[in-house]
């Protein structure tokens, strides 16, 4: 490890010989670099000795393929991964140069939509932390998650351009270039016996390219691999059509070549029937079987014999399905094994993680579309089915409605693939992401597929690693709990803050704790001064926040509706005695949803009223904090006192916002939803406002039939306030406003259910407001929310996977 001196010569070795840079006029982004080069100095010497260790002892290895990464910064998990913090802090002090200032200076990587490409993330620094092998495999976008801006309120979508300026992290290698074909049709080859053989024939190719990150475990030697593709044209210019004049040509091979790993699609709920995303998928695919092929043939001698013995291939989400087929057509055409022998090697390397019940949300892919891109998968699609239904028929004879619902192919007037049956029907193991979510998943998604495949599915309950989401971003509340319990084995280990619980109703611990959170509050209030027009709040107000993105689902509408109630209730009496708010949101929409963006801007508004009204005395102020990114959540996370986690119960799968917000001592107000029934076994329903319909009463209101205008009637102030976001009160001279978000309360049958839950949602909010002006029994609840979650680390999820799904021993370097 690098002395102080020896990391500031190493800073300035880099900006004068990589950046070519003089001292004096090196800026913020410069020094950045330039010390991104000097930690991964001593990455690199790490990721060598791992790799070259684990090829060596030829181990078993975690391939996951996952088209997103959400990582944010790296430039800080680095500097605590190896250990450097305190030198790097000191090293740049000596060369004058403020280290906030260089930590802000580094854009996110933005790879990802939400939950699940953060939950990627969070399994990568468990991996490493843990010492399994593992490579994940993934797409380098130009474009991440776009930049949201509000312009009167809307959200506007910016380009994400985080690798203009190119990433320290990176390094390419060109040697592990990878040609993928595309289109074409299949033909039969005869040989000199009359047997034929299919062929794929007359396709396009695509280049991929290699980009490597390096994700350093935790107080470990431990350096992964995220290992993330960019596609290119063949040849970067088509030299025949550049001589024949033909520039233009030329040069529009190379950006269709481009054009793949161009932009991640920004929805977060899936983009069905998008040529360029299924493209997008195989291709990512066809590159991370084709590498990770190779390095099987490199470390072992036995060939496609243990392939499945030493790779274990995850799948995230059906988005990467399509490995099923791609790695049976390589094996069957290219490599000449046998059908059986194929399919045992695919289904006992593959398995599938599902993160949602939403049926919209279910990839299919028109049988025409895959037709004209992949005509061989198509194919053999259609024979995986074949034996598919045989199995069906045997298990259920003459049962077709049973055929028809496990079918890979789903008829109608287009006929299509479904991603999801593909995935379930080619793992040895499916897995969802809280108790709840599995549970539904088998009894209401897959019920027929759970049936035919006993044993097949298992929870994996989430978790976020404790490394970034309390030691890095709630640096106070860290140190705290380092030197109360007088060691800091909890960051490898977070059941160890089960200590804490002991503590909690200690007065001084408890103003300790208070102390801690408003200073916390006082930075993010500087924030949103900085990013919501100079808005004031107070860091002694309640800070009540909904950072997620922005879904009906999610229910954001339900936290506006209060919001209005209470400001109703202080216009009628401006006197009433509430615990001043501060309501926090972050949220970002998908481009093309539109309910979604009149919520937002419905926010925004209604929050441009309350913020300027005086008659209410600062007791109401909502924040709206553009651009919800990784970076933002790390500032937003340690100084909320109240997490808002109320979708409707059976559609949020798990979350992993709310496990985030626990960890740093915010309350959940939450429905029994995904793995908020867990978190409230874990801190006792003394620690938790719980409110709201259950799966079984929305099941049996669904049932009975449920009219939205019946709950409005029967409801004075709901009624109210739904008339007031009908109304252009907050929108004056604009007719209709948020007529959309008003329709899908009323007229467009509130699918949802925001109406039937708003009554018991307001009251557990009064009961919140209550719970808070007692602050030692409020700190008291938040340090048992601190003390009893150590569930939810993904170390924990990690080891569950490489147990019960991976079977993945740990490889420590010795
Ligand atoms: O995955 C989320 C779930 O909604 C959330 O409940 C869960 O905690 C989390 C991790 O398991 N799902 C997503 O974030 N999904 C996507 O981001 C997504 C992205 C592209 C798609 C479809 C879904 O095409």
């Amino acid at each position: 490890m690098p002395t102080v001196d020896a990391f500031r010569d190493s800073i300035l070795r880099h900006l004068t010989s990589t950046l070519a840079r003089y001292p004096a006029g090196a800026t913020s982004h410069d020094w950045w670099v330039a010390t991104s080069l000097a930690v991964r100095d001593e990455i690199h010497e790490r990721l060598i000795a791992t790799q070259s260790a684990h090829a060596a002892q030829n181990v078993r290895r975690l391939y996951y393929l996952s088209m997103e990464y959400l990582i944010g910064r790296l430039f800080e998990a680095n500097l605590h991964a190896t250990g450097l913090t305190e030198v790097a802090r000191e090293a740049l002090a000596e060369l004058g140069v403020d280290y906030t200032r260089v930590l802000d200076a580094e854009l996110d990587m933005g790879l990802g939509n939400g939950g699940l490409g953060r939950l990627a993330a969070c399994f990568f620094d468990s991996l490493a932390t843990l010492d399994y092998p593992a490579v994940g495999y993934g797409m380098y976008y130009e474009f991440g998650l776009f930049r949201q801006e509000f312009v009167d309120g809307h959200q506007v979508e910016q380009p994400d351009r985080w690798r203009v300026f190119g990433s320290p992290w990176e390094v390419m290698h060109g040697e592990y270039a990878q040609q993928i074909p595309l289109y074409g049709r299949v033909e039969n080859v005869f040989d000199d016996r009359g047997h034929s053989t299919p062929r794929w024939v007359e396709t396009k190719q695509i280049l991929g390219l290699p980009h490597d990150i390096p994700i350093a475990g935790y107080g470990t030697r431990t350096v992964n691999l995220l290992r993330l593709w960019s596609s290119h044209a063949p040849d970067d210019f088509d030299l025949a059509a550049f001589n024949s004049g033909s520039y233009e040509e030329a040069t529009r091979k190379k950006q269709a070549g481009e054009s793949i790993s161009k932009v991640l699609y920004p929805n977060d709920k899936t983009e069905n029937g998008k040529a360029l995303r299924l493209v997008q998928q195989y291709f990512f695919v066809a590159c991370s079987l084709r590498d990770l092929i190779r390095r099987h043939f490199r470390d072992s001698r036995n060939g496609w014999a243990n392939f499945a013995d030493k790779v274990a291939i995850q799948l995230n989400d059906t988005h990467p399905a399509i490995a099923v087929v791609e790695l049976m057509r390589l094996m069957l055409d290219e490599h000449r094994l046998g059908w059986d022998e194929a399919w045992g090697i695919t289904t006992r390397s593959l398995s599938y993680t599902n993160h949602t019940l939403l049926p919209e949300a279910l990839e299919k892919w028109g049988v025409p579309l895959f037709e004209r891109l992949l005509p061989r998968h198509l194919q053999l699609i259609y024979e995986i089915n074949h034996w598919l239904m045989q199995r069906c028929g045997e298990v259920w004879p003459h049962d077709h409605a049973k055929q028809r619902v496990c079918s890979l192919i789903e008829e109608g007037d287009e006929k299509m693939v479904r991603m999801a049956n593909l995935a379930v029907v080619g793992s040895h193991t499916v897995n969802g992401v809280a108790a709840l979510h599995t549970e539904l998943l088998q009894k209401e998604l897959f019920p027929e597929l759970a049936a035919l495949y006993p044993g097949k599915f298992q929870n994996k309950t989430n978790g976020i690693t404790p490394r970034r989401w309390l030691l890095q971003c709630n640096p106070r509340l860290a140190a705290f709990i380092t030197a109360t319990l007088g060691h800091e084995r909890w960051t490898r280990d977070l059941d160890q803050l089960r200590e804490l619980e002991k503590l909690a109703h200690q007065p001084a611990v408890q103003r300790e704790f208070m102390a801690i959170k408003r200073a916390n509050k006082a930075e993010l209030a500087e924030i949103i001064a900085r990013d919501c027009d100079g808005l004031v709040v107070s860091p002694d107000a309640l800070f009540d926040v909904q950072i997620k993105r922005l879904h009906e689902y999610k229910r954001q509408h339900l936290n506006l509706l209060h919001i209005l109630a209470l400001y109703r209730r202080l216009l009628q009496n401006p006197q009433l005695d509430i615990v001043p708010r501060v309501f926090v949101f972050a949220a970002k929409a998908a481009p093309g949803y539109d309910l979604a963006k009149n919520i937002i801007r419905a926010i925004n508004l209604v929050a441009a009223r309350i913020n300027a009204d005086e008659r209410i005395g600062g007791k109401l102020k909502v924040a709206f904090l553009p651009n919800y990114r990784v970076s933002l959540a790390e500032k937003i996370i340690p100084a909320a006192d109240l997490s808002e986690q109320i979708s409707t119960a059976g559609k949020e799968a798990s979350g992993t916002g709310n496990m985030k917000l626990a960890l740093n001592g915010a309350l959940t107000i939450g429905t029994l939803d995904g793995a908020n029934v867990e978190i409230l076994e874990e801190v006792g329903p003394d620690n938790i406002f719980i409110f709201g319909m259950s799966v079984e009463e929305v099941a049996e209101l669904r049932a009975r039939g449920y009219y939205p205008r019946g709950v409005y009637e029967a409801d004075e102030e709901l009624r109210a306030v739904v008339d007031w976001i009908g109304s252009d009160y907050f929108c004056p001279g604009e007719h209709g406003a948020f007529a959309p978000l008003h329709h899908s309360l009323l007229g467009g049958g509130d699918p949802f259910m925001v109406l039937p839950d708003f009554r018991p949602y307001s009251d557990a909010q009064q009961a919140v407001d209550r719970c808070y002006r007692d602050q030692a029994a409020w700190a008291a609840k938040a340090i048992l929310n601190v003390a009893r979650v150590g569930k939810f680390s993904s170390d924990r999820t990690i080891r569950e996977y490489a147990e019960q799904i991976w079977r993945l021993p740990a490889a420590p370097l010795a």
